[in-house]
């Protein structure tokens, strides 16, 4: 809990600065997105990493599709977003995550990075991933995605794809946390107060019309729940 509540007041404090200075611990220097980029949503996921056996093949676990649930805490209460693999755009890219809101708001990205997890083999690589799709309000203006903090998910081990078990599934649970990241168009600019910084990038949206001021609005409530709730912890723990 007390964990918690640093990291919460280090992100109000921090919001403005680099990808190595928020409150996500240390990354692996092969994830981290350019300068310029900063967090602007972070969710937990539960859910699985599903593979096929493939007997014989050189790797004989595929990975078919992960099926999470995005939460916005990390005790998991309230579920935002689900993550999964579509159909590959023109660029191959196929991995999703989208609101569960009925709005249609979501990233699609591609792999370009992997470090692996710093918890040890059991659990699934570290990940960067690049936006090739940003769309709406919970995840537009997305250029890359992090997994990070990941617990589980790997493919079981590859003398378990036997040919009696040639296109079995097995779903293998995990937990991670994912960071979409957004394109602040200044590096490395410290700017403190997150409920002054973060409606100038949304002004930056190439459209002047009602989503605009929908974004807007999003943001500032946002950044003023996060510094609310950063305040309301400290003077609960203090
Ligand atoms: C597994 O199934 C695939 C097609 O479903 C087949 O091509 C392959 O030969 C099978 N492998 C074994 C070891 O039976
Ligand atoms: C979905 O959630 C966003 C906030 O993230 C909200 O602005 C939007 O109106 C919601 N859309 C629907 C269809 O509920
Ligand atoms: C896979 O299973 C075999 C036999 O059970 C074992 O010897 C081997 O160490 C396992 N490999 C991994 C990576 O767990
Ligand atoms: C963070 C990032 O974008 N990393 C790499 C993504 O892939 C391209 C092309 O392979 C690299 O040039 C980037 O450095």
């Amino acid at each position: 809990m007390f964990k918690i509540v640093l990291t919460t007041l280090a992100l109000t404090v921090l919001t403005g600065a680099n990808a190595q200075d928020n409150d996500l611990g240390a990354l692996p220097a092969a994830i981290l997105p350019p300068a310029g980029y900063v967090p602007k949503e972070k969710l937990y996921a539960v859910g699985t990493q599903n593979y096929v056996c493939s007997a014989g093949a050189a790797t004989p676990w595929t990975l078919v599709t992960p099926k999470a649930t995005l939460y916005k805490e990390e005790a998991h209460t309230t579920e935002v977003a689900k993550h999964f693999f579509t159909t590959p755009d023109a660029t191959g890219a196929k991995v999703i995550w989208e609101d569960v809101n009925g709005s249609g708001s979501h990233v699609r990205a591609a792999p370009n990075a992997t470090s692996p997890s710093p918890d040890g083999p059991q659990n699934v690589p570290w990940v960067i991933l690049k936006a090739t799709e940003s769309t709406g309000e919970l995840f537009g203006n997305i250029g890359y995605v992090l997994r990070i903090h990941t617990l589980g998910g790997v493919a079981p081990n590859a003398t378990e794809c036997t040919a009696a078990k040639n296109g079995t599934e097995v779903d293998v649970d995990y937990t991670a946390l994912y960071v979409f990241y957004t394109n602040k168009g200044a590096t490395n600019t410290p700017e403190t107060p997150a409920t002054t910084s973060q409606p100038v990038e949304a002004t930056k949206t190439p459209v002047p019309t009602g989503p605009l001021s929908d974004a807007t609005r999003s943001t500032v409530t946002m950044a003023m729940s996060v510094v609310l709730s950063a305040v309301g912890s400290a003077i609960f723990w203090l």
